[in-house]
């Protein structure tokens, strides 16, 4: 394909062999320059909060219900940066660079207009598998996201199936001062286009929000389902057994507008995502304001400038080099008897929040592990 440059042509027919022969970990595997991205996967988490007015306005619902229908709201508008900017931005989907155990990101979302300040931390809890781990917070809103993130993959019918691992449990403080808690499940993601080397995202299977008054159901389909076009969805949202009120019925198109197809909004329009987003402010984690080693920014400038400045030897001798400091880490680590420590989360086999609200969506298997956020940031001084 025309996607794909002549001179690279050879090493992305291999670069797919390899793929469709190979389930595992894609993100360690490497690739031809042209679908190199010079972002870390670990700056992935800041598509939660793009359109921050519709996070922090979650904080300012009344009751269960319009709390439900606020936070479906902002996770639908949230997919269109996740599954599809990077087709906006470098022409496909790219392959991230793969985060190093320990990398950070830290950013916010400045207070304007009343919502409030968001703060944005992640932190890479794992290298192999990669696993990523986040907290958004609105302090003034009482809204706070966490959730991790990590991939199992597989090639099927000439498309990368991925299956993500884990989820998020989203957070907030209600006017009478209860915590009302969302468990928030990931959609699966069919990578096509691999052949004409212009990959892009599509949706498929289901995913849940769910809190003890109701349970959301999304389900996703591509060009030629319910809608007949690509990036559809139709969610579902009714109220948890015992639980008194209406159901909700949505459905259009994730990337760009939905509308309510029953229940008492009937005909009225839902979302719309067409308008701007507001990219992440990436701050410096140290006291002061610097960016520290570790923080992606500053750990993979120089690969980040190779990739885009068409430099590929540079990119690769610098992206060596942080590898290589890696594997020596782990050896004076095994040799020392230590193992690295998590500077943010702290890893639970069982999230016992999950464990409350999956059966309300009979998820299977009911439990999953978790990374909790430890508190103590961010620091009083931002
Ligand atoms: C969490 C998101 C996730 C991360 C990415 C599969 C993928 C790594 C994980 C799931 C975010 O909230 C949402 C969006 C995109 C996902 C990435 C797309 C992608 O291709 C990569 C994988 C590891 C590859 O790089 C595959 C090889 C590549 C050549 C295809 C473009």
């Amino acid at each position: 394909g025309e996607a794909v440059p002549a001179a690279q042509r050879s090493s992305w027919t291999s670069f797919l062999k390899s793929i469709a022969s190979f389930s595992g970990d894609l993100s360690s595997m490497t690739a031809p320059p042209f679908i190199l991205s010079p972002v870390s996967l670990t700056e992935f988490p800041a598509y939660w909060c793009e359109r921050p007015e519709l996070f922090a306005a979650i904080g300012d619902q009344h009751n269960p219900e319009d709390r439900a229908l606020t936070v479906l709201k902002w996770f639908i508008s949230t997919l269109k940066g996740q599954y599809t900017s990077r087709n906006e931005s470098m022409g496909s989907e790219k392959k991230p660079l793969n985060p190093v155990l320990g990398e950070l990101f830290y950013g916010k979302w400045p207070d304007l207009n009343g919502r409030g300040q968001t703060d944005l931390l992640v932190e890479q809890v794992s290298h192999h598998p990669p696993i990523t781990a986040y907290a958004i917070e609105n302090k003034s809103k009482g809204i706070k996201l966490v959730g991790h993130n990590a991939q199992k993959t597989s090639f099927s019918g000439g498309s990368i199936i991925v299956k993500q691992i884990g989820h998020a449990v989203l957070m907030v403080k209600t006017p009478s001062g209860e915590t009302e808690e969302y468990v928030i499940t990931l959609p699966r993601l069919r990578i096509d286009g691999l052949w004409y080397g212009s990959p892009y995202i599509e949706l498929a299977e289901t995913s849940y929000i769910i809190s003890k008054s109701y349970v959301c159901t999304i389900e996703y389909k591509g060009k030629g389902y319910f809608s007949g076009k690509s990036h559809s969805f139709k969610a579902v949202l009714t109220p948890a057994p015992g639980v008194s009120g209406k159901d909700h019925v949505i459905e259009g198109l994730w990337h760009t507008t939905s509308k309510f197809i029953g229940g008492p909004r009937n005909g009225k329009d839902f979302h719309d995502v067409t308008g701007k987003k507001e990219e992440v402010t990436a701050l410096g984690g140290e006291s002061g304001g610097e960016m520290g080693e570790f923080e992606t920014r500053k750990l993979w400038s120089l690969v980040a400038k190779g990739i885009r400045d068409g430099d590929f030897e540079t990119a690769s001798r610098e992206k060596s080099k942080i590898e290589n400091e890696q594997r020596q880490r782990r050896r004076d680590e095994a040799a020392a008897g230590t193992t690295w420590q998590l500077k943010h989360f702290t890893h639970i086999n069982s999230d016992p929040v999950f464990e409350r609200l999956s059966p309300l969506a009979k998820i299977v298997p009911p439990t999953e592990d978790f990374y909790t956020f430890n508190e103590n940031w961010p620091p009083t001084s931002r």
